[in-house]
């Protein structure tokens, strides 16, 4: 016996693809419209449960059935369809068929109650995908990305039995991976880029306190920003601040010979912050990551830019880099929608996030319940 659902966009759609693919004598268990969502308009919204005793078919046998001699003919003698696809009426009834029609009967209902619930199970399941789906959406994540993760979500609690939140850590994690703050197991080297007044140097003074005052690590800070000298005052004053040493390179070149006698657990180069369009200081970057020998580079992303504006500025600065992103001033949305529809695009590491100007506190790896975390918002 094979039961199988069949959709389409009218009622006729529907019943002639069951009539083609398990023939004429197949059985209508149920029939209405589908329960699909106002955002699936465009999907199937009317299906048919069909039951068939007959193996399915292949294409070239339901092609040569279903010419039109063979439409209107029983196959079989022994066997009499009580409904037909078709609507054909049943032959007259035998002592014979009377008794298959009882065995039958009894078959079909036990098989209605089985299609009833089975559509009763994908009413919730799509309820279930609905609801995340606006959750998502609500938040700022695009329309696409929203239903990608609606779907995993649901997919992943009916695996699971997960409650929401979880199932929503655990999807996140699974599209943009671990998150990927310095490792501070090894020395490392890192370079802050990205554009004009997005973070950078209030970011490096975040983790250079955190390095240095929690982790007891020695850390070097290093300005590039020559560009303005309020740029070099401010990176100045925050490692007197934390009690780091400070260094400024004039040029790309001067960063080798600061770094010769190597000495430090963590180097922080801060850049200047410009427009992508600008050749110059785009061939700079990538001058700075080579003579540095950057272990790590961290392209910083304020939260604010739309999703759009940050996968340009992205690919443009991240180019030939492979940078992790760090996404700052997440306190001034009010949901990361941009960011997340942004990362999960661009697909690319994620390392922090920062929510204040508060040096040292205002800043959190990228870990899932963080991301979370922003996606509740006010909630
Ligand atoms: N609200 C908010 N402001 C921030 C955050 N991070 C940095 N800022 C502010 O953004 C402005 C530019 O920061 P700055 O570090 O100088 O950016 P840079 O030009 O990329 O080095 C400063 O006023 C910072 O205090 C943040 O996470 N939230
Ligand atoms: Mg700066």
């Amino acid at each position: 016996m094979i039961v199988k659902r069949f959709s389409g966009r009218t009622a006729e759609e529907a019943l002639a693809m069951a009539k083609w693919e398990l023939g004429e004598d197949a059985i209508i268990l149920s029939s209405g419209k589908a329960r699909d969502h106002w955002w699936k308009f465009w999907q199937s919204n009317f299906q048919v449960l069909v039951a068939t005793d007959y193996p399915r078919r292949n294409a070239a046998t339901a092609a040569h059935e279903a010419a039109p001699t063979m439409l209107d003919t029983p196959r079989s003698a022994d066997v009499a369809p009580v409904v037909q696809v078709g609507g054909m009426p049943t032959p007259s009834p035998t002592r014979e068929t009377h008794a298959a029609d009882n065995r039958l009967d009894h078959v079909i209902s036990m098989l209605e109650g089985l299609g009833q619930r089975l559509e009763r199970m994908e009413g919730h399941a799509d309820d279930a995908t609905a609801e995340a789906y606006q959750w998502l959406f609500s938040r700022g994540i695009a329309d696409h990305w929203a239903r990608k993760l609606a779907e995993s979500v649901r997919q992943y609690q009916e695996e699971t039995e997960a409650d929401f939140e979880e199932a929503v850590k655990e999807t996140l994690l699974e599209r943009l991976g671990p998150p990927a703050p310095i490792a501070l197991a090894e020395p490392a080297t890192v370079l802050f880029i990205g554009p004009t007044g997005s973070g950078k140097t209030t970011t490096i003074a975040k983790l250079a306190a955190y390095c240095h005052l929690e982790r007891q690590k020695s850390v070097l800070l290093i300005s590039t920003d020559t560009f303005r000298v309020a740029a070099v005052e401010q990176l100045k004053t925050y490692s007197e601040i934390i009690g780091v040493p400070f260094q400024v390179a004039l040029r790309p070149q001067d960063i080798p010979q600061i770094l010769k006698d190597r000495q430090w657990d963590v180097v922080l180069i801060d850049t200047a912050g410009h427009s992508f369009n600008h050749a110059l200081y785009m061939s700079e970057i990538r001058t700075i990551a080579e003579v540095s020998r950057a272990t790590d580079i961290h392209l910083v992303l304020p939260a604010t830019m739309d999703a759009e504006l940050m996968c340009e500025t992205a690919l443009r600065f991240g180019d030939g880099l492979n940078p992790k992103i760090c996404f700052t001033k997440t306190d001034e949305v009010r949901y990361p929608g941009s960011l997340l529809t942004a990362a999960l695009t661009l697909g690319w590491p994620l390392s922090y996030v920062t929510d204040g100007q508060n040096v040292p506190d205002d800043i959190q790896v990228a870990f899932g319940e963080t991301l979370v975390g922003l996606l509740k918002g006010g909630d």
